[in-house]
């Protein structure tokens, strides 16, 4: 499923984000930037140790903002790194961090004159973000910066499973008679 906004695009596609073309890949990191399971766990293993000597120089993100390395061994020339918010309640930041953390990274693409990259569904498995809010808050976030900036060309959401797939195309459905 895909929206254009004039030259840009957004694409949603069920599958492994470590296998994308793009420019960059963006990680669902910790802000010890130390590695783990799911996508971070996933982009290291198919990336190699080069991500990780340049994480372990920047030492750290905090939740909301982002960072960018090589991709090492990945097609993705990089992987911007960033940090969600732990789902507590929904009461404690959490929307406006998840907002963040989409935002500093397509700035972060910007910055570095990238032209496409990919995310996935940040926050939405180990730290629990509810999926159809989480959905809503990244379309909305990457609708509005590529309503407002003409830099980036595309952007896909790589999204594991048809659950958050299709939850990700429900709710851009309902989107794009807004944009
Ligand atoms: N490609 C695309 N999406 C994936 C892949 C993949 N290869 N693998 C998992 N996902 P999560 P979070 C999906 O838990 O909730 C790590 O340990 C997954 O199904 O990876 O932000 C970090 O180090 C889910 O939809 O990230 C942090 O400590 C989405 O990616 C913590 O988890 C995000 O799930 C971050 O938690």
């Amino acid at each position: 499923m895909e929206h254009r906004i004039g030259n840009r695009r957004v694409v949603l596609v069920q599958g492994d984000i470590t296998l994308d073309e793009t420019d960059a890949l963006v990680n669902a990191a910790n802000s010890g930037l130390r590695g783990g399971g799911g996508v971070d766990g996933a982009i290291h293993r198919a990336g190699g140790p080069a991500i990780m000597a340049q994480c372990r120089k920047i030492g750290g993100c905090p939740p909301g903002q982002a960072v960018i390395t090589t991709g090492g061994n990945l097609k993705a020339r990089y992987v911007i790194h960033t940090v969600g918010p732990i789902y507590r309640g929904g009461a404690h930041g959490e929307a406006d961090i998840l907002a963040g953390a989409y935002r500093e990274s397509l700035k972060l693409a910007s910055a570095n004159r990238l032209k496409s990259l990919s995310f996935p569904a940040i926050s939405a498995g180990v730290y629990g973000y509810p999926l159809q809010e989480a959905a809503r808050i990244a379309l909305t976030t990457v609708l509005d910066y590529l309503a407002a900036h003409r830099d980036i060309e595309l952007v896909r959401f790589v999204l594991f499973g048809q659950e958050t797939f299709e939850a990700f195309s429900a709710v851009l459905r309902d989107l794009i008679p807004s944009y």
